[in-house]
């Protein structure tokens, strides 16, 4: 297997292939078992792939896709597979291995070697000045977290991260934790990720979270896939999205690039996906420009509200109306405003703005039109496309409009659909990782632990990195994630968290942010999803809640490798402990024995987890209620479900520039990297590419196969450079560029940021290309 041993780009030198056409069938297969084998032993790892997402088994650590309810014998995916392969691999990172290795030298290696070592398996501590990491007990190490917390001016000087992987029980006990401590500053992925959903969904609908279940997509006419490639990142959606269309569905496509499992599908657990040709997904392409979906939408809803206006009967409309008055007038609020405002500009200046803004003409958007207007029930799916851009919010807004317009919220069939990442990034802020948290939470968590929580809004990640840069956030804390590798402007990040006295992991496996460290570091080694928790009270299981809110128990079933490693649940709660004092009331020592006893507090807590002990033992587990779902209720702040005025905005590029977003491969897990191939857009070896259509490329004086300087371009007039990346033409959209993150992390910068939400703009990068300056 080759790994790139260093963080040396030029070490990086990708070969090229034609992109492909088709997801999936035997080569998936192939390489799963491939990886599956490579890292656990093939009885092992069979053992393990068996149960994963099987209703005894555990939760696949990989993305947040629902399982069916009728399961598979193999229900996980090429990437779910490579998922658990990374986590139950047999390789273990010891103290010898750290013995071996300065942190200097371990800072000089790629992301993929520091994954590729290993499980972490005791914890280890980084003295000040010290070159080595060194074993150090769960005790002292505990003890020296709380040392460097009591001497904190202000509770507000610690900072508290989550990612996505993190179960309901152990994000509960975590914030709780925080807030007992005394401060919100609880940063988490999803500040990173969905947070323009949450925010724009919170506002029009209610609630922040999708309105659909898996029987709603088998059952939509259409359904709009917008800034989604789920053929890498959430696999199982394709065979929801070939069962759907096998029911009569038809689906659009909406993405700058042909995303080879958006096209083709060979479902690898049918014999037909097998064999044959596999299921043609979408019907239609739109092929937008990046950040040009505020403008798309607005063309769909101007289009329909103008249809509308000529009255039933017309013969666009087919004889009935277009809008769904009825709906509108009973369920909706500030129709009249939204449709005014829509319909205010004059014709030639609002399809210039929407040409300019999409790349699309005035012909493909009245194609897509009419397959709209032929369907009854809309589904709209969308990830990070849509979420990391300046416009991010409004344009889920006029999604929201679009789907309002018609009545498709609140009716089998039909809603939105925000396709979450981390498989439980949505549980984790169900359970109260946020910032800012709603007054009710607090309120329900302070009777429930009698204490004043704190009420102040905390820091998200990008205020955080500011805080930790400008000296007032001296701890950081994170329970998962890679969070210099994830964040934006990683200079700044790296920086920002050297600055800190103490920087604490609680990981499963080695990455960049162990290496980057305040004057003190720890590592904390923890189980992950796969391994067998025992505690006091006998194996635990924990609960996920995936993007459709159905929550469900996960029980992992492989020997952990090491004693020393601990449960989520249980570090927090020795911490908390330490922290917080034998006299502190919550009786943290038995949460950590049964975490029954958690989830008993947490019914207290969140509504809609009633009976939470008996239901998480359901086989399936339970629904979430969603009043605009199952009521067409909307707890918004007109108690009805809002429409919202979205004038069309659109990256701005100069001329000679690029409008660049940056993405993930095949082979990776956000920064954890699996291999370095991106087999469905043909690029292998190597992950240093930029894909530019071949006009651009013509005009920009560059060819495919050249080595370029990528330079960002931002209001502060500084230039952020990625150097050496190969460019490669590729069939993207005119103006537009894409190459991986985390390697283009450097370009993002910390200030960019979406409105409102605060995500960094990791989808839309001004850039320009400068000569390889071979370093
Ligand atoms: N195997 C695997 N699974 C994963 C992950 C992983 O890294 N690997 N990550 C997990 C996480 S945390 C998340 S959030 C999700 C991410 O899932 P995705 O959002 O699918 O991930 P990205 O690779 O960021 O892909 C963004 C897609 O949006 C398109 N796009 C970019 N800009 C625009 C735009 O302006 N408009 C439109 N319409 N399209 C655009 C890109 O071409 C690409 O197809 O996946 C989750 N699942
Ligand atoms: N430029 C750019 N930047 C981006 C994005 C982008 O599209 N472009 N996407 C953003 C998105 S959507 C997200 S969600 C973030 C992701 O940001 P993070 O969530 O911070 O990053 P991950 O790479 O998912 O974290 C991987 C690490 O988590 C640890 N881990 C894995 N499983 C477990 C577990 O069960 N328990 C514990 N305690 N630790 C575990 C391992 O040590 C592993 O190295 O990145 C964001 N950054
Ligand atoms: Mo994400």
């Amino acid at each position: 297997m080759s790994t790139a041993p260093s963080e040396d780009p030029r070490q990086d030198d990708p070969r090229v292939e034609d992109p492909q056409r088709e997801a999936v069938g035997i080569p998936a297969i192939v390489n799963s078992l491939r990886v599956v084998g490579e890292q656990s032993g093939a009885k092992r790892g069979l053992l393990t792939l068996v149960s994963v997402n099987q209703k005894q088994g555990f939760d696949c650590p990989g993305c947040a896709w629902p399982e069916p309810d009728h399961r598979h014998p193999a229900e996980f995916c090429e990437n779910g597979a490579k998922a658990v392969a990374e986590e139950s691999t047999r390789r273990a990172v010891t103290r010898e291995f750290f013995a071996r290795h300065t942190v200097a030298d371990l800072a000089e290696r790629s992301g993929y070697w520091l994954g590729q070592q290993g499980r972490l398996t005791e914890p280890m501590y980084l003295a000040d000045g010290a070159d080595h990491y060194e074993p150090i007990g769960w005790d002292e190490a505990l003890g020296l977290v709380a040392d460097e917390l009591g001497a904190l001016d202000s509770p507000d000087g610690a900072a508290f991260y989550t990612s996505g992987r993190t179960s309901n029980e152990a994000a509960f006990l975590y914030q709780l934790f925080a807030r007992r401590f005394g401060t919100n500053n609880l940063p988490d992925c999803s500040n990173m990720c969905h947070e323009s959903s949450g925010f724009a969904l919170t506002e029009t609908l209610g609630i922040g979270k999708g309105s659909v279940l898996l029987d709603d997509i088998y059952q939509a006419d259409l359904i709009i896939v917008a800034g989604q490639n789920p053929g890498s990142n959430h696999p199982r959606m394709l065979t929801a999205l070939e069962k759907a269309k096998r029911a009569g569905a038809r689906i659009m496509t909406v993405n700058p690039l042909p995303e080879a499992g958006m096209q083709r599908f060979k479902n690898p657990q049918a014999a037909r996906g097998l064999i044959g040709r596999g299921t043609q997904l979408t019907d239609h392409f739109l092929q937008i420009r990046v950040g040009g979906d505020l403008a798309l939408f607005s063309a769909f809803n101007r289009l329909l509200l103008q249809i509308a206006e000529q009255g039933v009967g017309s013969e666009r409309a087919g004889g009935t109306d277009v809008i769904d008055r009825t709906f509108i007038a009973d369920h909706t609020h500030g129709f009249e405003e939204f449709a005014e405002r829509l319909l205010e500009a004059d014709e030639e200046t609002f399809w210039a703005d929407v040409s300019r803004a999409s790349g699309l003409s005035r012909e493909q958007i009245d194609e897509a039109l009419a397959m709209v207007l032929a369907s009854k029930r809309i589904v709209v799916c969308w990830a990070m496309g849509l979420t990391q851009h300046k416009h991010a919010v409004p344009t889920i807004r006029e999604i929201v409009n679009f789907l309002l317009l018609r009545g498709n919220v609140g009716r089998p069939g039909a809603g939105v659909c925000p396709v979450r990442g981390h498989s439980n990034v949505q549980g984790d802020r169900t359970m109260g990782i946020f910032e800012r948290p709603a007054p009710e939470f607090l309120d329900a968590l302070a009777k429930e632990f009698d204490f004043e929580p704190p009420r102040e809004p905390g820091f998200d990640t990008v205020d955080t990195i500011r805080a930790m840069r400008d000296g007032q956030v001296k701890v950081f804390f994170a329970v998962g994630g890679n969070f210099v590798s994830a964040t934006p402007d990683t200079h700044v990040t790296e920086d920002a968290m050297r600055r800190c006295r103490l920087t604490v992991h609680v990981s499963t496996k080695l990455n960049r942010s162990h290496v980057i460290t305040g004057t003190r570091a720890l590592i904390l080694p923890t189980l992950g999803r796969t391994d067998r928790d025992a505690q006091k009270g006998g194996d635990q299981f924990v609960t996920v809640e995936d993007s459709m809110g159905m929550v469900h128990a996960s029980r992992g079933k492989v020997a952990p490798l090491s004693a020393e490693m601990r449960s989520e649940v249980a570090i927090i709660c020795g911490l908390a402990r330490r922290v917080l004092g034998a006299d502190d009331a919550v009786p943290w020592e038995d949460f950590t024995a049964a975490y029954d006893r958690i989830r008993d507090r947490i019914e207290h807590v969140v509504p809609g987890f009633d009976s939470f002990n008996e239901r998480a033992r359901h086989p399936g587990g339970f629904a979430l209620p969603h009043a605009p779902r199952d009521e067409r209720e909307f707890p918004t702040a007109t108690g009805k479900a809002n429409f919202s005025v979205n004038p069309i905005t659109a990256p701005e590029v100069p001329e000679g520039r690029l409008l660049l977003q940056t993405l993930r491969s095949h082979d990776q897990f956000n920064t954890t990297i699996y291999g370095l191939d991106d087999r469905y857009r043909g690029i292998l070896d190597g992950r240093r590419v930029v894909l530019i259509n071949p006009d651009d490329c013509a005009e920009l004086g560059v060819t495919g196969g050249q080595y370029v300087d990528v330079v960002s371009e931002w209001e502060d007039g500084i230039d952020r450079r990625a150097p050496h990346f190969k460019v490669v033409e590729y069939p993207t959209t005119r103006g537009c560029a894409a190459a991986y993150y985390p390697e283009t992390n450097v370009l993002v910068p910390l200030d960019s940021t979406a409105d409102v939400s605060n995500t960094p703009t990791s989808k839309s990068i001004v850039v320009r290309l400068e000569p390889d300056s071979g370093h």
